[in-house]
């Protein structure tokens, strides 16, 4: 199965927790802190491999998590940071945010990367809390928190030059003449149904060809899984289009050239703009050995040569079946490509992602005051980071957490909402009763 559209979720590593820890060592009654600062998470990475085709891999797998940072340790040991992970896509892929629908990377060349879920930072330890005041801190940072989103792998290229004409024309008879690829080849239509790919070779360097699907009228409104097919045709950057000019279905060569642009021009002006090379096949069944002077007394090609180029396309006799002219319409294809990369890229149909914005959480601060069957609940993002570093065991650290509600105004929120003395309010698994300092007990 070909697959170019892939959905998986990504998460990148949490930050290990600082440490708490103090000095123990023989004859000093109080050691300082010295507990290590966490390692920071992995980050999630994409990067484009030339080696890939398809986003097949994605298709079974679908959860891609980055090792969390190690916790610190005591003696001032930093925790080990959390490994990267790599995920290598297909060049030509576009990497998009699914919550934005925006454009997080466009992977067009072989090693281009970026980092699409940053790993949290490692927590620092108790050896950095340390103030004038403050000898022997009990409590440390907690590790940043890991990053998940679902991200949406479209490839934009699936090969260099797309194969296009009507069913059983020789699309896949061109494409196994070419390349070592190896499509089912038959006399009957649709025999193709998904895209093959083949590497030609040219020289030292190389291009991918695909043979997709044969197209019939109507395609364009979807006639025949048309619109898949159309897509495929869309992700390559110059047609092939074969044509069977000897008309062994009983079908006009004319007519059918006429009719697969027309289907073409319907799905999309953009297939109408991509250059074409027009591949007149079977020319032994007109009784052709594709020699020069043979062909020039060939009715039936002329004919259609005539009309073609007076529509502004080169053309090209061809048996793809006994691999006459295929070398020739090779390197046609081969130098029409070389034109279309010196070109500008067409202008992406995505608004780019914003990293800067995903980095800068405004909700962050906010603290949420709420109430749910069991009692008052408070959550937020910034308050489970101080709720997290919190030491339940030490006073200081706990004047600070509650100092840090009393600031955020939650408690006032809470009180509008009919919290009275002696209430529950509960931050995670944690519960405590309110009382107001004024409070007579
Ligand atoms: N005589 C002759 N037969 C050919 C030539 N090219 C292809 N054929 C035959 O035409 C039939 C269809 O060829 P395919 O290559 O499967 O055609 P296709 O365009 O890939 O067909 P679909 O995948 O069904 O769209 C097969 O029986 C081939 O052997 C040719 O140049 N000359
Ligand atoms: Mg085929």
């Amino acid at each position: 199965m070909f697959v170019d559209r892939a959905k998986i979720t990504i998460k990148s590593g949490k930050g290990g927790d600082g440490c708490v820890s103090f000095r123990r060592e023989p004859y000093v009654p109080e050691g300082g802190p010295d507990g290590g600062n966490g390692g920071k998470g992995g980050d999630v990475v994409f990067v484009a491999d030339e080696n890939l085709r398809t986003l097949m891999d994605f298709r079974y797998k679908k959860k891609y998590e980055a090792e969390n940072g190690a916790p610190g340790m005591r003696k001032k040991r930093f925790g080990k940071d959390g490994e990267d992970l790599i995920i290598k896509v297909p060049v030509g892929t576009l990497v998009i945010d699914e919550e934005t629908g925006r454009l997080m990377g466009d992977m067009t060349v072989h090693g281009q990367s970026f980092v699409a879920a940053k790993g949290g930072k490692g927590g620092k330890g108790n050896t950095c809390y340390t103030t004038s005041t403050r000898q022997a801190p009990n409590c440390a940072e907690a590790g940043g928190f890991a990053k998940e989103r679902s991200v949406i792998l479209e490839m934009k290229l699936i090969a260099d030059v797309g194969l296009v004409g009507f069913p059983n024309v020789g699309k896949s008879s061109l494409l196994a003449s070419a390349t070592s690829a190896r499509p089912k080849i038959a006399n009957y239509h649709f025999t193709t149904l998904e895209p093959n790919l083949g590497v030609v070779q040219m020289f030292d360097s190389s291009f991918v060809l695909a043979d997709i699907a044969g197209i019939i009228e109507g395609a364009s409104e979807g006639a025949g899984l048309g619109h898949d097919f159309l897509k495929h045709i869309e992700r390559t950057r110059v047609l092939l289009h074969i044509v069977d000019v000897s008309g062994s279905e009983g079908r006009d060569p004319i007519e059918d050239f006429e009719k697969i642009n027309q289907e073409l021009e319907k799905y999309s002006d953009k297939l109408t703009r991509k250059p074409q090379i027009v591949a007149a096949n079977k020319i032994d069944i007109l009784g052709c050995s594709g020699d020069p002077d043979d062909l020039e007394i060939c009715d039936e090609y002329i004919e259609f040569r005539k009309y073609v180029e007076g529509k502004g396309y080169p053309v090209y006799p061809m048996s793809a079946a006994a691999g006459y002219g295929v070398e020739d319409l090779i390197k046609a294809a081969f130098d029409k490509l070389q034109e279309v990369l010196q070109e500008p890229e067409e202008e992406s149909e995505y608004e780019m992602f914003d990293f800067a914005a995903d980095d800068y959480d405004p909700d962050y601060k906010t603290v949420y005051a709420d109430e749910d069957e069991n009692g008052y609940v408070l959550s937020g993002k910034q308050l489970l980071k101080i709720f997290n570093s919190t030491n339940f065991n030490d006073s200081g650290s706990l004047r600070y957490l509650y100092k840090y509600i009393e600031d955020s105004g939650a408690l006032e929120k809470l009180k509008d909402m009919g919290m009275d003395n002696g209430d529950t309010i509960r931050i995670e698994d944690y519960e405590f009763e309110y009382y107001d300092e004024d409070y007579d007990y």
